[in-house]
């Protein structure tokens, strides 16, 4: 498994999102826009900041080669940032894992291996998508390591666009039957797994999406007070973490969209 070890002496303002889901056609739940919304906020951003996108960028991404009106108008946002200095991370999610280097060029963001650390203030921050944590999950973590193998993305890229974004809707079908018949419990981290993956990194602090429960956790590990900040998904509004400018604070907002 990869990690990025990240560490600076000067911390910047540090944002945290995931799950925002962006579809050409979005489901018809949300109030407004959800791309709209998610526009607004990178106005928003401070300059100098750092934005971290921790997956499920997209609802699904079938290929870099896929130009859509939606995918050039996101491009051009995330890419307008670093005129303002605001340096765009990705980490990939379960919808958007097959997002490349291409497509990440064209917004000027980095792509972050899936488990990485931040070495903040004397703590170190662990983020990531998610998904890997839900191992009671034993379907999902099977049905992940076909969808990881690399020679199968490979061979999947090199179909012609109809036939992928066909497998695309299937999984996308049989993913949400699936999820009716599954527990609430069964679809979260398992906080074994938390305390596992945080005391092999050293980490004091998580952040991760995927389960679209937003809150901010805090528990012990061996005597210390440890601290997992998860991310909501954007269907009903704007949701992020902030980490103040040289502090360990993770500051939780949720709001509708304006
Ligand atoms: O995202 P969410 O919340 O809906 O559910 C996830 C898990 N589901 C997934 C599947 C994705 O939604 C599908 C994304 C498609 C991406 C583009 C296609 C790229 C193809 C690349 C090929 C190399 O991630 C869900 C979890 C849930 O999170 C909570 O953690 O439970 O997991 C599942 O639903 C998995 C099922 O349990 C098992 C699925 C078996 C599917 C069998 C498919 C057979 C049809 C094949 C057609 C060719
Ligand atoms: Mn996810």
């Amino acid at each position: 498994m990869l990690l990025l070890r990240v560490s600076r002496l000067n911390n910047p303002v540090r944002y945290f999102i995931a799950d925002i889901h962006l579809a050409d056609n979005e489901p018809a739940s949300g109030y407004i826009n959800i791309t709209a919304g998610f526009l607004s906020f990178l106005d928003t951003l401070p300059d100098n900041c750092e934005l971290y996108i921790l997956g499920d960028l997209f609802d699904y991404w079938v290929g870099d080669d896929v130009k859509t009106n939606l995918h050039y108008q996101i491009a051009q946002a995330l890419q307008a940032l670093s005129k303002r200095n605001i340096r765009k991370y990705f980490v990939h999610g379960n919808r958007d894992f097959l997002l490349g280097k291409k497509y990440a060029q064209q917004c000027e963001m980095t792509l972050l291996p899936e488990i990485n650390c931040l070495s903040n203030q004397g703590k170190n921050i662990i983020f990531l998508h998610g998904d890997l944590l839900c191992i009671d999950d034993h379907q999902y973590q099977n049905f992940r390591k076909v969808m990881h193998n690399k020679w199968l993305q490979k061979l999947f890229l090199f179909l012609p666009l109809f036939i992928r974004l066909k497998i695309a809707a299937k999984l996308r079908k049989k993913s949400s039957q699936h999820n009716q018949l599954k527990s609430e419990n069964i679809m979260d981290v398992n906080q074994q797994a938390v305390i596992e993956m945080m005391v092999k990194h050293n980490a004091d602090i998580m952040v991760h999406g995927h389960t679209h429960k937003p809150a901010v956790h805090h528990f012990q590990i061996e005597g210390n007070t440890a601290t997992r900040a998860v991310l909501g998904a954007w269907h009903d509004g704007v949701t992020y973490i902030k980490q103040a400018e040289n502090s360990n604070t993770l500051e939780l907002y949720n709001h509708s969209f304006k």
